[in-house]
């Protein structure tokens, strides 16, 4: 009692703390022009306590790129006034995080099990991947592929009506921690399998037909972290030998033009891309598991937010890939499915062209793997809460990004063979 006492008082403390820690923080969103306003904000990026948003290194801002980044409460009248006095097109996207912050809780129960329109803690999403495959015995199977570097199981869902020979299709979610609505959506994804198995003849066809691999979260830790101590992390929690800072950036640690572009050597930056190829315990996790099913696996898809995106090869570089008629015809045709429901646009593309050129992600690497159909999610919003996007928008954004998931698979589906 004691003890429970206790952490209780811990985790009230270490939440308040949370809350304390962005009261007053802003983001703000610029636009450079040209390459000496593209200095100004890497010297706001390197002189204040900055955080960049979108995208997620100084080091990738161009001219005429629109780029939202987070500032410290006592920097932000600073950062406001040097914007001004050199003319850099901005706005304030955020004018107080805290209250953002709070608004991401918007969903009426805060009642402690999972929801689907809740984002749930990693102790509720691992009881959850247990129940979800105890009372879908004919659909679901759960499997661990690995464990995170702080020791936690990664689970794997796998999801299909049993068969010979079955073709499938691996999805992963929460790559970077901060990126809640990536893991709702996976849980979203096998929420809606389940329920319309049988009564929807397109899932009815697809789960018949092929399996689906779902990684609900592969990055744990950090994802753990943004619940405990820091709502706005993203890489991995590995030490860094040599550094006092903390952490890989999963996406920049995949053997795919590997910390060439787009990508920091140094590990206290945000998109660190780790000592070597896969040295991240769960990024070898992932790598392993589809090298070892690359006879099966004909389609990766892997989710993030946020900007409204849906991305296909190549990031590390800028050449088109042998396949990109096919991938951008699907990418259209799926962005005008997920458009049918709410009207949400998505942009879609060649990720270097479309965002920015970034090395060692996860879609290149599956894509010269052989995995022609690999693409990125960028979920909801543009920027208006950002990483924050509040509990209500949880249920439309994962009934759209359905649609267009469910579009991808069955694509693949029709041109098996
Ligand atoms: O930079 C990323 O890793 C992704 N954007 S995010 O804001 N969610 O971090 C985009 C990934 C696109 N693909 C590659 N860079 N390989
Ligand atoms: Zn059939
Ligand atoms: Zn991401």
């Amino acid at each position: 009692m004691q003890a429970l006492l206790i952490l209780i008082g811990v985790a009230a403390v270490s939440a308040h703390l949370q809350e304390l820690a962005f009261d007053g923080q802003k983001v703000f969103r610029v636009i450079p022009q040209h390459d000496e306003q593209v200095e100004i904000i890497s010297s706001i990026g390197s002189n204040m306590q900055v955080d960049f948003w979108q995208p997620d290194s100084v080091t990738l801002v161009r001219p005429k790129m629109q780029v939202d980044f987070r500032v410290e409460a006592d920097k932000s009248v600073e950062v406001e006034d040097l914007l001004k006095e050199s003319g850099v097109e901005y706005r304030v996207l955020i004018d107080n995080l805290q209250a953002a912050l709070d608004a991401q809780f918007d969903s009426k129960a805060r009642i402690a099990t999972h929801s689907y329109e809740k984002y749930n803690n990693w102790e509720t999403i691992a009881a959850w991947t247990a129940d979800i495959a105890a009372q879908n015995p004919n659909l679901v199977s759960r499997s661990v592929i690995g464990k995170t570097y702080e020791g936690r199981p990664m689970y794997l869902l796998k999801m299909g009506k049993s068969g010979t020979n079955k073709k499938a299709i691996f999805m992963d979610c929460g790559f970077h921690a901060r990126e809640w609505i990536s893991p709702a959506f996976c849980q979203w994804f096998v929420k809606e399998a389940v329920e319309t198995y049988g009564k929807d003849t397109v899932m009815t066809t697809l789960l018949n037909h092929l399996d689906f691999y779902v990684l609900p979260v592969l990055n744990i830790d950090g994802y753990v972290y943004t619940w405990t101590n820091d709502r706005m992390w993203r890489k991995t929690r590995s030490k860094n030998a040599g550094s006092r800072c903390i952490g890989t950036d999963p996406n920049r640690n995949f053997n795919a033009g590997w910390c060439t572009i787009g990508a920091s050597k140094s590990p206290c930056d945000s998109t660190y891309c780790g000592s070597a190829p896969e040295s991240e315990k769960e990024t070898k996790a992932l790598a392993d598991f589809i090298r070892k099913h690359l006879s099966t696996v004909k389609a990766y898809l892997t989710v993030h937010s946020y900007s409204q995106l849906l991305l296909f090869p190549y990031s590390y570089t800028y050449k088109l890939p042998p396949d990109y008629e096919e991938l951008n015809s699907i990418a259209r045709a799926a962005s005008n499915q997920l458009a049918s429901l709410y009207n949400t646009k998505y942009t879609y593309g060649p990720a270097a062209a479309t965002i920015y050129p970034a090395s060692g992600g996860s879609d290149d690497w599956a894509y010269d793997q052989g995995i022609k159909y690999s693409f990125t999610f960028e979920l909801r919003d543009t920027g208006r809460y950002g990483f924050l996007l509040p509990e209500s928008q949880i249920k439309p954004t994962c009934e759209e990004t359905s649609l267009a998931v469910k579009y991808i698979a069955n694509y693949v589906l029709e041109h098996l063979y």
